[in-house]
């Protein structure tokens, strides 16, 4: 079994518990690796790792151009080793390589180039402030130790969203992966050695969210948050950020809701359904899980739907073959296999069942359809972030948009129509954060990504994922210091 250890201050180190955490394959459903237990003291030598490199050394008198070189550079050692991390990544999460690895090379690598090049385009602000003889000018600056916690879905990919703008901003790390999947992020410690970080500036502990995470949110020398992951663990560090009023950018869940309208392109949108969810297993945040159809069309629409996706071949993550992988771990398998029981308890009607699809060794289930489910059922308002569709009838454009929004989420939507001036009318009253009309699950370095309502607040990617990683910092001075300042004024 191989066995990882955790990152702080440029070296390796044990947990001081001795304790550790066996993380599965879930292609197997065996232990594979051991990660450490990180407690409150070895999360304290991270965070003064972090604080120490932030303070001193060669980071905070860095010149802009050689920041921006470091952060290029971290970018370009990654895709020099994306076959190297995404193999760790399938091993531990089961996402096929095929999601992975490309997406390292290119457009996750170029979160890097995109920041990097961004941070010497502040140009800062002078302000006509109302006041005589002052200057008053503003800098856009650091928070100091960023603490990143990520979730197991997708774990390089979310970190490099939140990674490359914190660096770029002038931030030192403290990550904190899912005690579900952390191989991947400590695999990129090891490669990052290469880069010739300064020691600190990078820093991995793993385990448990509330003995590693909560520890690392509640640690004074922690500035600022940015957490991907589930409501409550969201609800929980919110809390926990409170307590110090530090600031807290989230990106969590959705129920997103995909719209066909009557005039939609038929096999458009059941392609595009399909592929909103499935070739993920639904644990995608953006996945879309609801779809609302026009009564008219509903039944064409299921059953191409099905059609489209019952031959699937489900199976090992590493065999190319393969469109759809396990789930990607033994708690989130049973929970998503425990809401289908709980589903078809209520009356929807199970067009497709996953349950017993692909190799009987392992976390595998195939896509899973329900129709006649009403969205007021736990099937429509939950987040089950597997492979499951509810199929949702509605009777006219201002129910599908009340059913869309009558969720607490707020992440994504899809819109299929024929008709553009319809769709946009659509997509001004939809509550949620990303908009995809006659397409779904497109994404840009430079297109911000985030929620509404209880899906997070803050964004990631494009100007304002940099944004978030910054604090404002307004600066007076008295061009004519000899004129004394009036008592109390
Ligand atoms: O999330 P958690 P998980 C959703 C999805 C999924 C659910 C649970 O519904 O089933 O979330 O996923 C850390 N203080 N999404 O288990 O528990 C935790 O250790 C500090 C949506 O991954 O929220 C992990 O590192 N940290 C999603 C991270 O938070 C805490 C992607 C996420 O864990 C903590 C994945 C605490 N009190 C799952 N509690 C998306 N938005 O893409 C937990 N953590």
């Amino acid at each position: 079994m191989k066995t990882y250890r955790y990152y702080a201050g440029g070296a390796w180190h044990e947990p001081a518990s001795g304790r550790w955490i066996e993380s599965e394959n879930p292609a197997l459903g065996e232990a594979w690796a051991r990660l450490p237990d990180c407690g409150a003291e070895d999360v304290d030598r991270a965070v003064r790792a972090a604080h120490g490199c932030f303070h001193n050394g060669p980071w905070p008198r860095m010149s802009l151009r050689d920041r921006a070189r470091l952060v290029r550079r971290i970018g370009d050692v990654i895709a020099a080793n994306a076959e190297r991390l995404g193999a760790v990544e399938t091993r531990d999460n089961g996402k096929l390589p095929a999601h992975i690895t490309p997406a390292l090379t290119t457009w996750l690598y170029e979160s890097f180039p995109y920041y990097a090049g961004m941070i010497d385009k502040f140009e800062g602000a002078l302000i006509p402030a109302d006041a005589p003889d002052m200057l008053n000018y503003l800098r856009w600056e650091p928070f100091g130790v960023a603490a990143l916690i990520t979730a197991w879905n997708s774990p390089l990919g979310v970190l490099i969203w939140k990674l490359a703008p914190a660096l770029a901003a002038g931030n030192t790390v403290v990550i904190k992966p899912s005690e579900h999947a952390s191989a991947s992020t400590l695999e990129l410690m090891a490669v990052l050695e290469e880069a010739d970080l300064p020691p600190g500036l990078v820093n991995v502990v793993t385990g448990y969210g509330p003995t590693t995470g909560e520890p690392l949110v509640d640690h004074a020398k922690v500035r600022m948050v940015s957490f991907t992951g589930g409501v409550p663990g969201g609800r929980a560090v919110a809390a926990a950020a409170a307590r110090q009023v530090k600031p807290v950018v989230m990106e969590l869940g959705g129920k997103s809701p995909q719209i066909v309208l009557e005039d939609a392109d038929l096999e458009l949108a059941v392609n595009g359904v399909a592929g909103g969810i499935f070739p993920v297993s639904g644990q995608s945040c953006v996945a879309g899980s609801r779809a609302l159809v026009h009564r008219n069309l509903v039944e064409a629409f299921s059953e191409r739907l099905v059609a489209a996706v019952e031959k699937a071949r489900i199976g090992d993550p590493g065999d190319p073959a393969t469109q759809i992988g396990p789930l990607a771990n033994q708690p989130h398998y049973e929970g998503v296999l425990e809401e289908i029981a709980k589903a078809e308890q209520t009356g929807a009607r199970l067009l497709l069942d996953g349950r017993g699809k692909g190799p009987d060794k392992g976390y595998y289930l195939g896509p899973t359809i329900f129709a006649e489910v009403t969205n007021d059922m736990r099937l429509a308002q939950h987040e089950i972030f597997g492979p499951v569709v509810a199929v949702i009838p509605f009777d006219d454009e201002a129910e599908a948009v009340a059913m869309a929004n009558d969720s607490i989420f707020g992440l994504a939507a899809g819109i299929w129509t024929r008709d553009t001036a319809k769709a946009i009318r659509l997509a001004d009253r939809i509550e949620a954060g990303t908009v995809y009309i006659n397409n779904y699950f497109n994404a840009a370095t430079q297109s911000p990504v985030g929620g509404f309502k209880q899906s997070g607040y803050g964004r990631e990617n494009g100007f304002e994922g940099l944004r978030c990683f910054m604090q404002t910092k307004s600066v007076w001075l008295a061009t004519n210091p000899n004129e004394p300042a009036p008592f109390g004024g």
